[in-house]
Parts: structure tokens; C-alpha cells; sequence
């Protein structure tokens, strides 16, 4: 509790003095941005102290650690959470109001710290929370990005990417830590001189450039129990005194660019969410922050520790997909180099020290370094990895002698490129998957080899969502509402939930719980009127797509289906269609051509649609600005229906769908991903599934796709659909514009397969679902049931439950408790 630290006149006081010394003000003339960071500075003054005290408990108890290494973390503004976690907001609301101010202003002045792009950076964050709240010794690693994701302007219907500079005003939870600065090297080449005294080679490596990497710290506030872990981010400096020593030697060249180096190495984050582009920069941040943070990991070890061959047993390297690898060499690297350790000790360390997860069996995301890029960039670390390499393959052939195929599919060297993934396997004691169904495609089809060399590495750790953000903060009404049901058990256990079923024939109970939604409804029409200056009806349906823009996310499928409502409004004006707001919110990687298409025609849709006004309003389209986690909380919690249509097999897990869920709104969905563990949860009858399964496009691609053309001949309404595309509906009368979305879906004259995704293959079963959630939702209290029955079947999907299970089956922490 907060209480022993909070005092409400103590925190008003705090405030006025923080005003006063960050700004020579007084309250009344600060402007909001400077009250938000006065605010913030009182909160991170009482964070502080919990900091301290887990800090010390840690040293005491000397519990064993996770690091979890992740190139993105996106955390979400700050400050609200951190005050929801001190279980202090309620009292800081009332503080500020009798100060003059509104909380909820004040938390928009925060930036959206956007050190991620999507589902996986959202993942490690939420992860953090969970790991705060369960009491587990536990540090993010990462990057400090001074421009985290780009904001997004929508301008005649296109994206156009704006900078971030979330850093401009200054980040008030942040702390620099540079006495724990670290050296990392790059490039050179490595000098072997033989070592009489040990009879051992020693690995040198020289003439390279380096940077120093500099530490801030954010603090991981958990539930209401007082601890306060660590999510350190790295940032890059030059080395000033060896830039001297350049200088003298009159060579400015070297210098400089060491000093572009440490510049262009935390600039910027790479905007792409499940795809990988191969970028040398992109190769030196991932040696940059795995360098500094598994220093840094070995030296706290050693403070307390004296033998190294104890790592396993006191600390565990989680690797956030493959971007983490080089952990696995550089562990290596450090303990044979620096350490002196044989290989053997090195690897049976290593080996027992790093897990990986994976997050995607898209083949475009899988990450492979041309060994030229690698080698020339990393020398010692890549001698490293062919000697991993050459052992790996000794062990292949020992299991399946005279077998080159099992060669050519698991090497980690191969065809001049170094897979991390494979690097990854090899090198840990874990894989796990992230929903049931993915890790059963891992070991069935894409690691198949992996699965039948090593069964036992394998697992699954279906993902999960924190409800302190995505309910208590997101959804105060709803959050209340629960409490007052089934007591507030719910927050640090969420299958308490399940406590809501016996409401489900509550008229009173069902009504209350629609009223919220719809509350929640006018706060979003609120936020879209200001935003979009669209105006949409709170009583219609919100049919929801939120998410990042991706052609396996097929969110083309859904603007095809609105083109299709609007044809059948516009040729049946009489026909009974109950009011319809189709919501989108995306942001497409930078460099993605066809997907920033699918933006521009989704606004084109809106456009003509929004402005028809003989379809009376029942059919509005939007496509909101900037979607990103601050406002992706109104969204959630405003939605009726949760769209969640990827191509069965492609969506490893999803965690938007969990997000809806748990705010009441029916799953319209594939069984894809963690969807499948949504219906298995709620069950089939609460939420609406269609399309082709798992299997089922795996075999089709398995035997040369399909053939969307008999769609467009046989289906007069895909037809339809399709020329409008080619024929300047929704372009003004200009024919090309949208040519190359029609391309996609019917030639072969890209590239790739036609209809890569199989739109047309589940556009019919897509149809009749929707038909089927309007029917629904036209039974108030059966669809209020439903709405309900999903955020009481939601408990499975909390976080705090996914880190359970990676604590029991994959890291063995131990389980910590401040004493007073
Ligand atoms: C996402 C997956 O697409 C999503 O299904 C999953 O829920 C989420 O990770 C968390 O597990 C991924 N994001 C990325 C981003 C990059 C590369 C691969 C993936 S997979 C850059």
C-alpha cells in the first residue's frame, strides 16, 4: 500500500516545490507539460524508495535472475500505470483536482514511449509488469532509441511517417546510470597468440572501433507489493579519451567516424513488425545491446558470486525471438576469452543459461547475415559461431550419419549465411512457442528437424496481456463495476473473473455491464470526432481493427467485405441493416508499398462512404491516426466486435484478440493463433469463426496454393468487389491507383503466389459470420450475455499466468517479498 508513503498534502507540496525548481514557476504558470513532469518527479521520488528496498532485498536473498533481451519494449506511457501499481491513482486524481488540474490531461501530455512496433514489444512490457507483480528478480534489456516508432499522419488518405522525438522534453522516469558504462568493439580482426604459461591460444582482437554504451533505468512498478525492477534501455557515446588519442595521431577519419558510430547506433528504431531487412546497422544494435547487457549480467554475477560454472543455477537469458541471438556468442566469447574457460565448460554453461522464444513462422521475418556482413563486422564473434558450427554439424552426422539433407536444413552456417534461429536452438535449453497451435506448427512443420533432434527443448507458453493496463487503467467504469461484483481478487488473479458467470442471467447486472460499454462507446466518438472529425453513433455497432498493417492480417479482407455492405445497401435501400461503424487503426512499416496501399484504400472507402448521405449514416467507416498504446486503450474498451482474421497458421499467437476479450467484445475470427485457446475459453457460441483451418492452408501450400479465379468468375459479389478496384469507384475515376491490390489477388504478375493470403478463399465464410454477429447483436440480452461471458472467460489470459508457467517450466526464479 501506498498509504505509509502517501500523503496527499505531503504530494501537493511536492508538486508546487517540483514546479518551482524545474521551472521558476509558480502552479498557476506552468504550462500542462511542465506540471506532468513536476507530477512525475513527486511519483518517481516515492518509486525511488521501493527501488532502494528491492534492490536490497535482492542482495540479500540472492535470488536467481531472468534477463529478458528484447529489441523493443513498448511501453506505454508511464505515469498512469505507475500510479494504478502504487494502488495511489485515486488519491493523485483527487490531489491534482484540488490543485486545479485533471489527471487525464496531464497523462496526455506524456509521450508514448514507442521502443517497439507491435505485439512483440508489447509482449516484453507486458511481461515486466507481470514479473514486478509476481515478486520475481527480473531485468529488461533493450535499446534507448532516440526515435522510438513514427507517429502517423494521415494526409489525402496516406501514411506519412513524422519522427518521433519522444526524448525532446525530457523523460522524468528515467535514470542514467553511467558507472555501469561498458566497452563494446566492433570490427578489426583478431590476432591468435599462443600462451605459453596456460599452453593456450589467445584470441586478440584489434584495429576496431568501439563505442561506449551507457545505461538508463526505468522503473517496473509492481502491484501494490513494493518491489521495483529494472528495465534498462542502452544508450551509445563515443569514447571521448581514445578519440584523443586519434586525434594526436592525426587521425581524424577514424575518429570521427567512431564518433558517427556511437550516434547512428541508438537512433533509430527499424519500423518493421514481422519482417526482417537485412540492414548492417541493424546487425551492430543487436551486438551493441546484447554486448553491454551480458557484461553487465557476468560482472553482477561475479560481485557475489565465485564460480562462473553456478551461472545456470543463478541466472537465465530470455531471447526475445532470434533479434537476441548473439547472446549465445557472446556468452561464449566471454567466457573462453576473457574467462579462460575450455570449450566444453563454456558451452555446457552457455547451453544451460539461454532460452528462445519464437515469434513467427513467416519465412520473410526468419533472420539470416550474409557471413561477409557478420564476419567483417564481428570477427571473433563470428570465429565463435563457425566453431559452434563445425560441432553442431559433428553431432548431426552423429545422429543421422550419411544424411546431408538433415545437413543442408540445420546448419547454422549454410549457403554463405549465418541462421540465427538455428543458432538460437542450438545453443539453449529452451524453445517455446507462443499459443498452443503455434508450437504445434514449430515441432510439426518448421522445426521439425529441431523438434525430432531435441524433443525436450520444446514447449509452449501460451501469451498473455496485463489487466492492470488493458482493464484498471483502460476501463476505469468496467474495472469499478467488477469490484463492486466480485471484490478487486481479480487484479493480481485474473480467472476471478469467472465470478462474473453467475450474472450472465442478471438482467439488472447485464444492462449495467452494456451501459458501461456504451459509455465507453461516446468516449471513443468523442475521441474520433476531435481526431478524424468524423462523427459516428454510439448505438451502432464498433467493429474493430486494430493492429499493425500486414497483408496475413488481412485486414484487405475486411475493407473488401465493408465495399461489399455498401453495394448491398446501395442495391437493396430498403433492406433492414442494423448501423455499422467499422473501425481500423494501423500503422504499416515505412518501406512496405502494398501495405500503406491498403491504408490509402481503406480512407478511400471512408471517404465515399461517410460522405454518401443516402445510406443515412447506418454504414460509417474509420480509419484512426496514429494508433499506438495510449489510444489502443479507448479502443479496446469501446468495442463491440474484435476482429482477429489473419490467415489461419500465419498469426503466432495475436494479443489485441485477449485485449478485447477481456473488455467484453466476441471474438469475429480464424482459428489462428490464441484465438483457437479464446474459443476453447469462452466457448464456440460466443464467438464467430469462419474460414479455412490451419491445416488446411498448410496443405494447399504444401501443393501449389490455389486459384482464386474461380472465386471472381463463380462469385458475382467478389466480382463486383474486385472491378471496383480497377474501375475509379473509390479513386476519383482513376483506373491504376489501386491496380496493384487487384494484382495481388488475381495474377500471377507479381512475384508471389495470387492471393497469397487466401482472401477470396474465405471471403464467403467471412460474409455469413458478419451476417451472423448482426443477427446477434440485434438480441440485446443475448448479445449482452455474450459480451459478458467473454470477460469472465478471459482469466487464462493474463500475463501474470504466462510468466507462472515460463517460472515452472523454463527459468525456476524464486520468488521474493519486501520485508517491512
Ligand atoms: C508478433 C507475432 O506476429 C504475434 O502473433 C505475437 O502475438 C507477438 O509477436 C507476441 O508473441 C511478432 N512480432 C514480430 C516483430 C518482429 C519480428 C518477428 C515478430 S513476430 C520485428
Amino acid at each position: 500500500m501506498l498509504d505509509s508513503h502517501f500523503k496527499k498534502e505531503e504530494f501537493k507540496k511536492a508538486v508546487k516545490e517540483n514546479v518551482k525548481m524545474l521551472y521558476r514557476k509558480t502552479i498557476d504558470e506552468a504550462t500542462q507539460q511542465q506540471i506532468f513532469q513536476a507530477v512525475s518527479l513527486a511519483v518517481k521520488d516515492v518509486i525511488i524508495d521501493n527501488w532502494l528496498a528491492t534492490q536490497k532485498q535482492y542482495e540479500k536473498d540472492d535470488p536467481k535472475i531472468v534477463y529478458y533481451l528484447s529489441m523493443e519494449f513498448l511501453m506505454g506511457r508511464a505515469l498512469g500505470n505507475n500510479l494504478i501499481n502504487l494502488t495511489a491513482y485515486k488519491e493523485v486524481k483527487e490531489a491534482l483536482d484540488e490543485l486545479g488540474f485533471d489527471l487525464n490531461v496531464i497523462e496526455d501530455q506524456e509521450p508514448d514511449p514507442a521502443l517497439g512496433n507491435g505485439g512483440l514489444g508489447r509482449l516484453a512490457a507486458c511481461f515486466l509488469d507481470s514479473l514486478a507483480t509476481l515478486g520475481y528478480c527480473a531485468y529488461g534489456c533493450g535499446i534507448r532509441y532516440h526515435y522510438g516508432l513514427f507517429k502517423q499522419k494521415i494526409e489525402d488518405g496516406y501514411q506519412i511517417e513524422v519522427p518521433d522525438n519522444w526524448l525532446k522534453d525530457g523523460y522524468p522516469f528515467e535514470l542514467r546510470r553511467p558507472e555501469y558504462a561498458k566497452e563494446v568493439k566492433f570490427g578489426g580482426y583478431v590476432r591468435v597468440e599462443y600462451d605459453a604459461a596456460t599452453g593456450r591460444n589467445q584470441f586478440i582482437q584489434e584495429g576496431y572501433q568501439s563505442v561506449m554504451a551507457i545505461p538508463y533505468d526505468m522503473p517496473i512498478v509492481g502491484y501494490n507489493n513494493k518491489i521495483v525492477n529494472t528495465l534498462r534501455i542502452w544508450d551509445a557515446e563515443p569514447i571521448t579519451d581514445f578519440r584523443l588519442d586519434l586525434f594526436d595521431k592525426g587521425e581524424y577519419h577514424k575518429a570521427v567516424e567512431q564518433e558517427n558510430l556511437a550516434k547512428n547506433i541508438v537512433e533509430v528504431l527499424y519500423p518493421n513488425d514481422n519482417h526482417y531487412a537485412g540492414k548492417e546497422l541493424r546487425l551492430k544494435q543487436q551486438y551493441f545491446f546484447i554486448s553491454a547487457s551480458i557484461q553487465e549480467a557476468i560482472a553482477k554475477f561475479k560481485k557475489n558470486h565465485d564460480d562462473l560454472h553456478d551461472l545456470p543455477k543463478k541466472v537465465t537469458f530470455q531471447l526475445n525471438d532470434t533479434h537476441p541471438t548473439m547472446t549465445v556468442a557472446e556468452l561464449m566469447r566471454i567466457l573462453l576469452d576473457e574467462e579462460g574457460m575450455t570449450w566444453e565448460e563454456a558451452w555446457d554453461i552457455t547451453t544451460h543459461t539461454c532460452a528462445y522464444t519464437n515469434h513467427t513462422i513467416m519465412a520473410e521475418a526468419l533472420e539470416k547475415w550474409p557471413i561477409e556482413l557478420f564476419s567483417k563486422l564481428l570477427p571473433r564473434v563470428y570465429q565463435i559461431i563457425e566453431e559452434i558450427n563445425r560441432r553442431f554439424i559433428l553431432e548431426i552426422q552423429n545422429k543421422y550419419p550419411g544424411n546431408q539433407e538433415k545437413i543442408r536444413k540445420m546448419a547454422i552456417i549454410y549457403d554463405g549465411q549465418v541462421k540465427m534461429a538455428h543458432l538460437a536452438i542450438a545453443g539453449g535449453y529452451s524453445v517455446n512457442g507462443v499459443a498452443r497451435l503455434h508450437t504445434e506448427i514449430l515441432k510439426k512443420q518448421e522445426l521439425k528437424d529441431f523438434y525430432e533432434m531435441y524433443p525436450e527443448k520444446f514447449n509452449n507458453k501460451t501469451n498473455g496481456i496485463t489487466q492492470r493496463r488493458f482493464l484498471m487503467h483502460a476501463n476505469p467504469l468496467l474495472a469499478d463495476w467488477i469490484t463492486d461484483h466480485i471484490g478487486d481478487g481479480w487484479i493480481t488473479d485474473l480467472p476471478e473473473l469467472a465470478k462474473l458467470k453467475v450474472y450472465v442471467d442478471d438482467k439488472k447486472a447485464l444492462q449495467e455491464f452494456m451501459n458501461i460499454k456504451y459509455q465507453n462507446k461516446v468516449r471513443l466518438a468523442k475521441y474520433i470526432q476531435e481526431h478524424n472529425g468524423i462523427e459516428v453513433n454510439p448505438h451502432s455497432i464498433f467493429d474493430v481493427q486494430v493492429k499493425r498493417l500486414h497483408e496475413y492480417k488481412r485486414q484487405l479482407m475486411n475493407i473488401l467485405h465493408v465495399m461489399y455492405l455498401y453495394n448491398e445497401i446501395k442495391a437493396h435501400p430498403e433492406m433492414d441493416f442494423y448501423p455499422r461503424t467499422f473501425i481500423f487503426g494501423a500503422k504499416a512499416a515505412a518501406g512496405y508499398r502494398r501495405a500503406k496501399l491498403t491504408i490509402k484504400l481503406i480512407n478511400s472507402v471512408a471517404d465515399v462512404i461517410n460522405n454518401d448521405a443516402s445510406i443515412n449514416g447506418k454504414l460509417k467507416v474509420v480509419f484512426i491516426e496514429n494508433y499506438r498504446v495510449s489510444n489502443a486503450e479507448l479502443i479496446f474498451a469501446a468495442a463491440d466486435v474484435s476482429e482477429q482474421i489473419s490467415t489461419a497458421s500465419k498469426e503466432a499467437s495475436g494479443t489485441g484478440n485477449m485485449k478485447f476479450m477481456l473488455n467484453g467484445a466476441p471474438t469475429l475470427g480464424t482459428m489462428d493463433g490464441a484465438n483457437v485457446e479464446i474459443v476453447e475459453e469462452v466457448g464456440a457460441e460466443n464467438a464467430f469463426i469462419f474460414g479455412l483451418t490451419a491445416d488446411q492452408v498448410i496443405n494447399y501450400e504444401n501443393n501449389g496454393g490455389y486459384d482464386p479465379m474461380q472465386y471472381f468468375n463463380n462469385d458475382p459479389d467478389i466480382r463486383n468487389v474486385l472491378m471496383q478496384l480497377i474501375n475509379g469507384t473509390y479513386s476519383n475515376g482513376d483506373f491504376n491507383m489501386f491496380h496493384e491490390i487487384y494484382d495481388s489477388l488475381l495474377n500471377t504478375n507479381c512475384s508471389d503466389r495470387a492471393d497469397t493470403y487466401f482472401i477470396l478463399a474465405d471471403f464467403k465464410s467471412y460474409a455469413e459470420a458478419q451476417k451472423k454477429v448482426e443477427a446477434a447483436y440485434r438480441d440485446s440480452e443475448r448479445w449482452a450475455k455474450m459480451a459478458l461471458l467473454n470477460t469472465a472467460s478471459a482469466g487464462k489470459f493474463s500475463s501474470d499466468r504466462t510468466i507462472q508457467q515460463y517460472v515452472d517450466e523454463i527459468w525456476h526464479l524464486d520468488k521474493v517479498t519486501i520485508e517491512e
